[in-house]
């Protein structure tokens, strides 16, 4: 017999898929979250026997399992674990762990791939085309390679798995893993995940009006609070706001934070390990502990949303020869215009600013964080030259 315990996101649950497909009726397999793993473990080294082959992938024990899972192994006990986090590396230490974050061609892992790869290794499964697309598709997701790559159906099969049951996708997934040369999604799933869009844009719009902004720890975070689709929009916020080093996104019922950056120069698995949580560098999550409750939620509650940029101007443009005029809830004037070819500078509220910037996009970067600037709209721009116009007479 094996038991896997394994993650409760598409990564976790293709591993799960995996299992199945190789083991069949022989794996029994649950899927926990991160904090609900430790539990598990504990209740198989207690309940469970010698003779059933414990696998763990996608996630990892905390310190006290660890020692008790080695225990166990040395002294018989059948154990594995896979994972690609890089908070994991330690568990390369042991005989029973197997962590790697890049495979030789410096190609980011997934949990999927990996254990896919241990399954063929050991010649558990029969590996096949179909089953290899749907091993991609996985860990394009879960590396975010998708979206480079401009991997769509990686993408959708991401939304899917959210629109039914872990239990139902299971089952879809296992009869097209084997039974069809391609892999595919039929007409149905295609027209709900069609639907499924339309829903998550109206779902990102409104949400980009509640954004904040504050600076934790000397790094600017944008903070929105969601329920749902985290990852687009962390993306799309991130996207939308290059001046931000991260966005963080608040669920307060499920007691859980999430952090996800689209900049190389910042690694929130190293903010979310500042609050007891981990991941990866550009996707991470924790527990709404006391301290990030206090940090992200009391400290910032007060704060008003950021506003966006002005975008169906016709003059006041960014990176004009002329200007482009910001403005912030203070009621702050900011102007940013070059004044030669490498040199960009601020007028705020008519005084010089100090600081001079490289390019358009520092001098931007700057406002939006010192002084929360967004481009203002056409008409406070023209009755801007126009209270310039009258001061030069
Ligand atoms: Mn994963």
């Amino acid at each position: 017999m094996y038991k896997l315990l394994t993650h409760n996101d598409l990564d976790g649950v293709g591993c799960g898929i995996l299992a199945k497909l190789a083991f069949g009726k022989q794996v029994h397999v649950r899927y926990n979250s991160i904090s609900g793993l430790n539990h598990e473990v504990e209740w198989f080294l207690e309940n469970g026997d010698k003779k059933t082959f414990l696998l763990i992938t996608d996630l990892s024990v905390n310190e006290e399992n660890e020692e008790k899972l080695n225990d166990f192994y040395l002294s018989g006990g059948k154990v594995q674990l896979i994972d690609h986090h890089k908070t994991a590396l330690h568990f390369n230490d042991y005989e029973w762990g197997h962590v790697l974050v890049e495979d030789a061609e410096g190609k980011l892992t997934s949990a999927t791939s990996l254990f896919y790869a241990y399954l063929i290794e050991h010649k558990f499964i029969e590996p096949s085309d179909t089953i290899a697309e749907f091993v991609e598709l996985v860990r394009q997701y879960d590396t975010w390679e998708w979206e480079k790559n401009d991997n769509q159906k990686a993408r959708r099969l991401n939304a899917l798995f959210f629109l039914i049951s872990i239990e139902e996708f299971e089952e879809i997934m296992i009869g097209r893993l084997q039974h069809s040369e391609h892999f595919f999604f039929d007409e149905f799933e295609e027209k709900i995940l069609d639907m499924e869009e339309d829903k998550t844009e109206r779902y990102i719009r409104r949400k980009r009006r509640e954004l904040v902004q504050a600076k934790v720890d000397g790094l600017f975070a944008g903070i929105v609070y969601a329920e749902s689709y985290h990852s687009e929009l962390g993306n799309e916020l991130g996207k939308e706001n290059p001046h931000l080093d991260y966005i963080a996104i608040l669920n307060i019922g499920g007691k859980r934070m999430g952090f996800r950056t689209i900049h190389d120069h910042v690694d929130v698995s190293e903010v979310a390990g500042r609050y007891g949580g981990g991941g990866h560098a550009k996707a991470s999550g924790c527990s709404l502990s006391e301290e990030a409750y206090r940090q992200f939620v009391t400290e910032t509650f007060h704060l008003m949303p950021l506003r966006e940029d002005a975008k169906r101007n016709r003059y006041n443009v960014k990176e004009s020869s002329f200007g482009s005029l910001y403005e912030n809830r203070k009621g702050e004037i900011f102007l940013l215009y070059p004044v030669n070819e490498n040199e960009w500078v601020i007028d705020h509220n008519d005084e010089k600013v100090e600081d001079t910037f490289p390019s358009f996009q520092e001098g931007e970067r700057f406002l939006k964080r010192t002084y929360e600037a967004s481009l203002a709209k056409d008409d406070v721009f023209v009755s801007y030259l126009k209270n310039l116009a009258r001061k030069g007479n």
